[in-house]
């Protein structure tokens, strides 16, 4: 049994989906995502209470893009864990299908644990440096914004958009799967809930839906501990930077329901939240995911 007191190597998180799978064969459906650049399986888990027809919208998620900031995978396995183990959530996956992808960026999180505790890029080789930032990878408005082209940068954004095949394997499955009426990516830190554009100044078409639904994930989080998280446009709110996964996902594939969520941070580099913080982490943060399903379920 999985339990929320420590972080899981790469290896441990696949071995986890996959025991899932054989557990609940009716509800979890694992599936190859692809390989990383130094061949590490990808695995997502599709949840479902089974198929409806009209199809039910789904909601995806991904965490890990970011090497260092490994609350983000952590909650994304609790997310799982409780969708699928916890029978009093069952109500939530009755209306809307799940597809959660815990770890985007497998050899930069394995990196960041043998190596450099603060790596955030992947490992593609390069001349001088390795590595790109794979938030700064996908190719809308690619490069126009707090990205640079020196490979040594940590916002480095490739040689070319979808450089890194990681980021390609993201943008196909994206492309390929229908309904997904949501689209939420998991980093730290700093406690926003962050929705389109990044890439400049302007504010996508359904601003105000997402900036109201961002409020009410805020209060719900914020009813647990008093944790409170800041909602606004990417680049209004933090700074402007583009070819980032949610740009991507709203102009790219279309899904108009697009938030980066910002997770908390602490320990001493703001990436090292100390391990006796994770639960209640992901405890506080799931009220915030109930908000996102009921909306979606009723609104798509
Ligand atoms: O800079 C990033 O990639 C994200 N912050 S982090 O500290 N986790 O690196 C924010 C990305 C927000 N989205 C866009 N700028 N499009
Ligand atoms: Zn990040």
């Amino acid at each position: 049994k999985i339990s929320f007191d420590q972080y899981y190597r790469h290896a441990e998180i696949n071995a986890y989906l996959e025991q899932l799978a054989k557990d609940y064969p009716d509800v979890v459906t694992l599936e190859n995502f692809g390989q990383s650049y130094q061949k590490r399986q990808m695995n997502l888990v599709r949840i479902s209470s089974g198929p409806r027809n009209p199809p039910k919208p789904i909601i995806f998620i991904d965490a890990g893009i970011h090497a260092r900031e490994w609350i983000a995978p952590a909650v994304a396995l609790y997310i799982i864990n409780q969708l699928v183990e916890n029978p009093e959530n069952s109500n939530l996956i009755q209306d809307v299908d799940w597809i959660i992808l815990p770890s985007l960026n497998p050899d930069g999180y394995e990196y960041s644990w043998d190596e450099d505790r603060m790596w955030r890029k992947t490992v593609s080789p390069g001349t001088i440096c390795d590595g790109c930032d794979p938030n700064r990878n996908f190719g809308f408005h690619w490069m126009e914004a707090g990205a640079s082209s020196w490979e040594c940068s940590e916002t480095y954004a490739g040689k070319q958009a979808f450089s890194e095949v990681e980021t390609r394997h993201l943008r196909d499955y994206l492309n390929k799967t229908a309904n997904i009426k949501a689209y939420l990516t998991l980093h730290s830190y700093g406690q926003y809930l962050l929705y389109p554009w990044g890439y400049s100044d302007a504010l996508c078409d359904n601003w105000r839906e997402l900036d109201a639904l961002g409020n009410q994930v805020n209060d719900a989080i914020a009813a647990v501990s008093g944790t409170t998280y800041t909602v606004g446009s990417s680049t209004h709110v933090l700074y402007a930077a583009a070819g980032a996964s949610d740009d991507w996902a709203m102009g790219g594939a279309g899904i108009d329901i697009v938030y980066t969520i910002e997770l908390p941070g602490g320990g001493w580099y703001g990436f090292d939240l100390p391990a006796s913080r994770i639960l209640p982490v992901c405890i506080e943060t799931f009220e915030g995911f109930k908000v996102y399903a009921d909306y979606v379920a009723k609104n798509r």
